[in-house]
């Protein structure tokens, strides 16, 4: 099984790039695509596509675009759901410690990692960041 994984802008900033990527290794994932790259306004846009409607629409993208982002493909078994384990719940507020956004973030919009929330959204995403 397949997920796609991404380090946001606010991670790469604060050099949390060895920590979290240590964290999918140590836990057993292997990583099988990886690059760092800038997210395009249109690429975010239709990332986060489903939050279109919604208020805080403009403050993601503009997040996301804000500086490099680390995207990986990343394999193992039930990775869709065991990723989102070791990412911890959306706010950091709420996520247990022990996860990268309970050990690693204190904000809602600034939560250090971006994993897919199913298997239909891992394809849609990998398609997206590494069809090429
Ligand atoms: N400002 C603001 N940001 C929000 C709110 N809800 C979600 N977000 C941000 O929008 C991102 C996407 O929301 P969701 O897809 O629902 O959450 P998620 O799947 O845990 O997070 P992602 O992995 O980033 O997709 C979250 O990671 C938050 O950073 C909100 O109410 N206000
Ligand atoms: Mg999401």
């Amino acid at each position: 099984m397949k997920t796609f994984f991404m380090i946001k802008p606010d991670g790469v900033r604060r050099n949390l790039v060895g920590e979290v990527i240590s964290r999918v290794e140590e836990k057993g994932f292997e990583i099988t695509k990886i690059k760092m790259m800038m997210i395009s306004k249109s690429l975010a846009e239709e990332h986060y596509g489903e939050h279109k409607d919604k208020p805080f629409f403009n403050d993601l993208v503009e997040f996301i675009t804000s500086g490099p982002v680390v995207a990986m493909q990343v394999e193992g078994e039930n990775v869709v759901a065991q990723i989102r384990n070791l990412m911890g719940a959306t706010n950091p507020s709420d996520a247990t410690p022990g996860s990268i956004r309970g050990d690693l973030a204190t904000e809602l919009d600034q939560n250090v990692v971006h994993g897919s929330d199913s298997d239909t959204s891992a394809e849609r995403e990998l398609n997206l960041f590494f069809s090429e």
